[in-house]
């Protein structure tokens, strides 16, 4: 950031805290092992739309055996059965070998998430702060349970992640791998590191050299489609992600170009915050050109502050620090933001404040504006709902759409 103050509520490198980014092994088949011992180191398949015998349906799940055989998530099952026959039929038929055969299993929803509940109290009784991101992943601020200080060779937060990976073993009965590092993208990479039963901790200070020889595609955030165009622009590591030239990236991929870099180099400001309640909602707007004309950027101004308190209604949020950002040529991004003296939801205040500090920039011309509030608070009410691991829905924050979590709600130095 330059150009401008920086906003007080947004951390530093965060390099002091300790964040674990927790993930059962192939969860579907881990569940479907903990009810029927038979399957316990055996391929298992579940399959969404699957019904016993039948060949429809696509794999939600493999078992890391069933992996071996080349079954892997979103394979049509019919495709599955070819590489990896079903037990039964194996057993019934003399051409093919019950030891390269595996299980099939329908999607049980209602047992999974069951299990999900068990390991969800588990994770809240270890940390002060969790992210559910989908119902077998969850980021864990452990910070004031541990530190980074070395005993013998490890450091103590590799004891605690250990501590927590082994209570989900015993106290429920399913593998979960785990990452530690200091920020949240990197927990996460690191938990993927050395998937299953996988313990990987990254300590303050080599964040990016461990991700320097990682492909690209390890980049939290950094879908199919990003990769092959970072591949296009010839790069194909996290090492060569965090070289690479800001100025391209954000031409080719906007913000998000940055956030990227920003991750590739080990950075990630994101704190730790339960879904749905997020540190802070803003909007953002860009200008086709630079603009010096005062009304349409009062105009903005005043459309952004209405969306983002129309916003923190939806949420029953109360707000205390109301700010905007403008971003000036070349790209100067200029914080600027006023506390006030408490919790207040007011749609004209927001309007009113965001306007006045905006006037420090007249007769400038701006690319970029936005609009935020932060200092949150949430009605007690709506924060029992929202504390609810109660949905299934996975890969949440995967794929091409790095921004979902809390920064899809507009931080602005997500
Ligand atoms: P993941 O954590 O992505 O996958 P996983 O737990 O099966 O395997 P691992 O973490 O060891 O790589 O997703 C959790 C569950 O979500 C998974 O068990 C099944 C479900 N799921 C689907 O139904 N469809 C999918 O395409 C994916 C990726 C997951
Ligand atoms: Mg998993």
């Amino acid at each position: 950031m330059s150009g401008g103050g920086t906003l007080p509520s947004v951390v530093d490198d965060g390099d002091d805290r300790i964040v674990c980014h927790v993930d059962v092994d192939c969860f579907y088949a881990s569940c479907e092992r903990l009810r029927d011992p038979e399957l316990r180191g055996q391929p298992v398949v579940v399959g969404m739309g699957y019904e016993s015998g039948e060949p429809h349906g696509a794999v939600a799940t493999a078992s890391y055996e069933a992996r071996a055989f080349g079954v892997e998530s979103a394979q049509p099952i019919s495709a599955a059965l070819e590489r990896l026959p079903r037990m039964a039929d194996a057993r019934d038929d003399p051409s093919l070998d019950p030891a390269e055969a595996g299980y099939y299993r329908p999607v049980d929803l209602e047992y999974y998430r069951e299990v999900a509940e068990r390991i969800k109290t588990i994770l809240r009784e270890c940390a002060d702060r969790i992210r559910e991101v989908s119902v077998d992943e969850a980021y864990l601020d452990v910070t004031e349970r541990t530190a980074w200080t070395v005993v013998d060779g490890r450091t103590l937060a590799e004891g605690y992640a250990r501590y927590v990976k082994e209570r989900i073993a015993r106290q429920v009965g399913v593998p979960a791998s785990v990452g530690v590092a200091p920020n949240m993208s990197a927990a996460k990479v690191a938990s993927d590191h050395d998937k299953p039963d996988g313990l990987v901790v990254v300590e303050p200070g080599e964040v990016r050299a461990f991700f320097e020889p990682l492909s690209v595609s390890a980049v939290h955030g950094v879908g199919p489609v990003t990769a092959r165009e970072l591949r296009e622009l010839g790069v194909e590591t996290a090492g060569d992600l965090a070289a690479a030239d800001p100025g391209i990236l954000r031409e080719r991929f906007g913000e998000r170009g940055r956030t990227l870099h920003e991750r590739a180099r080990g950075h990630d400001d994101r704190e730790v915050t339960p879904k749905g309640r997020p540190k802070s909602l803003s909007r953002e707007s860009a200008f086709t050109e630079a603009t010096d004309d005062a009304a349409r950027q009062r105009e903005t101004v005043a459309g952004l502050a209405a969306d983002v308190a129309e916003r923190a209604a939806g949420k029953d949020a109360l707000y205390r620090t109301i700010g905007i950002k403008a971003v000036t040529p070349p790209y100067d991004v200029n914080t600027r933001e006023r506390s006030l003296p408490g919790p207040v939801a007011d749609a004209d205040l927001v309007r009113e404040v965001a306007l006045d500090l905006l006037a420090e920039f007249a007769g400038e011309p701006i690319r970029k504006l936005g609009v935020r509030v932060s200092n949150l608070q949430f009605a007690a009410a709506e924060q029992a709902r929202l504390d609810g691991w109660d949905r299934a829905d996975t890969a949440e924050c995967e794929g091409d759409v790095p921004l979902c979590d809390q920064s899809s709600l507009g931080d602005f130095d997500a």
